[in-house]
């Protein structure tokens, strides 16, 4: 393929009830979107991506105004001096993007609007790439910070009427042990998991502890996203099996993880790790260890919600993921909505990876717009 063109637009929509987690508030999903124009054997084909990143650098390193400085000043350019060679592949884009260091949600925008862009000129949905099997996924539901805990409570109410299968609460210093007893007094057999978003420091092990009481599946990112050897610590400290997300942003990342006992189990997000090509290679590392994954979300727009559910159809992804429907964040995705059917959403066989986003609601979203020429 030969890229032609690429618009990278930020789009603003707003949230249907503020999202807090132990580092932000969002009202607003920021995202940035790309559409990337380009011809595979003389045919005019677009492509779609949908970046992770937040508008600050307080999930990771990345926000908004740096993805867009590196994508138009590194990425894009560098793409164009690698096809003025040969051309394109979606499985060769990390590769000729290698010389620039991190910048992983940046270029996992690039790479998933070119696969799917040539998954779009092949007539191939993604999960027929990945050789998913599966029809649906099941949809589990990732819970703000909330004023109070009779508020998480129905909350948590509405959600399970709605009828997602697993509830993850975020979790902060203050806003932990009670919120957790709580929900899990008022639902004894649901399947709950907590995410701290790196708000602990190791010196709270026996605090954390006190969640082995309340059969948590799972507790996320509880340390900083460099203390992979804390995080093997507290593991051996506490019961709940350990999930890593902010720590593992490569598939070496997520050996190391395994090998030091620092996960029991991982949270795939695309973004965070590079692309949907190093979170499949996540996948297999960690099936092949035994260790069972996720997939995890950044308030993704129907764009990145589709490539979301056709991964989370590969046969490691024994958890519910953070795959809810499009209406827990937006009272109108700039898609068709992923709506939730007894608790599953299905799985896009339509070709590409991205869900195409309808003209007039993107935008009408879009808040300004970069044009890079290749
Ligand atoms: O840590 O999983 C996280 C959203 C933004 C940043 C980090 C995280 C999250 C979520 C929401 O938990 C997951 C979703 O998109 O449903
Ligand atoms: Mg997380």
């Amino acid at each position: 393929m030969k890229i032609t063109h690429v618009a990278l637009r930020t789009l603003e929509l707003p949230l249907v009830a503020p999202f807090t987690t132990s580092f932000s508030t969002q009202t607003h999903r920021r995202v940035i979107v790309l559409e990337l124009h380009a011809e595979v054997d003389g045919v005019e084909v677009i492509g779609w991506g949908e970046c992770g990143a937040l508008p600050e650098p307080v999930y990771n390193e990345e926000y908004n105004a740096g993805v867009l400085d590196v994508t138009t000043t590194y990425l894009l350019p560098m793409l164009a001096e690698a096809q003025r060679k040969a051309p394109l592949t979606a499985e060769s884009i990390a590769h000729h993007l290698e010389r620039i260091v991190g910048n992983r949600m940046a270029k996992a925008a690039v790479e998933m609007a070119v696969l799917d862009a040539q998954l779009r000129a092949a007539g191939t949905s993604f999960a027929d790439y990945l050789g998913v099997t599966k029809d649906r996924v099941p949809s589990g539901v990732s819970i703000g910070i909330q004023n109070s805990v009779p508020q998480l409570l129905e909350t948590v109410q509405g959600y399970l009427d709605e009828g997602y299968v697993r509830i993850k609460l975020k979790i902060k210093p203050g806003w932990d042990i009670d919120p957790v007893r709580a929900v899990r007094e008022a639902h004894p057999d649901i399947p709950l998991q907590v995410d701290a978003n790196a708000a602990y420091t190791l010196v709270d092990a026996n605090h954390l502890a006190k969640l082995d009481a309340y059969d948590v599946l799972l507790i996320e990112q509880p340390l900083a996203e460099d203390d992979m050897r804390q995080h093997a610590e507290l593991a051996k400290r506490m019961r709940t099996p350990m999930c890593l997300d902010e720590s593992v942003v490569s598939a070496p990342k997520a050996a190391d993880a395994i090998a030091m006992g620092a996960a029991q189990i991982i949270n795939i997000k695309p973004s965070r790790v590079g692309g949907y090509l190093e979170a499949r290679r996540i996948h297999d590392i960690a099936s092949a260890h035994g260790i069972a994954v996720w997939c995890g979300g950044m308030l993704e727009t129907g764009i990145g919600r589709a490539a979301n559910a056709a991964l989370a159809g590969m046969p490691g992804f024994t958890l519910p993921g953070d795959i809810s429907a499009s209406d827990r964040f937006y009272a109108e995705d700039i898609t068709d909505p992923f709506v939730i059917e007894d608790g599953y959403l299905a799985i896009p066989r339509e070709p590409g990876l991205a869900r195409v986003p309808d003209a007039g609601r993107l935008e009408a979203a879009t808040v300004g717009t970069l044009h890079v020429d290749l």
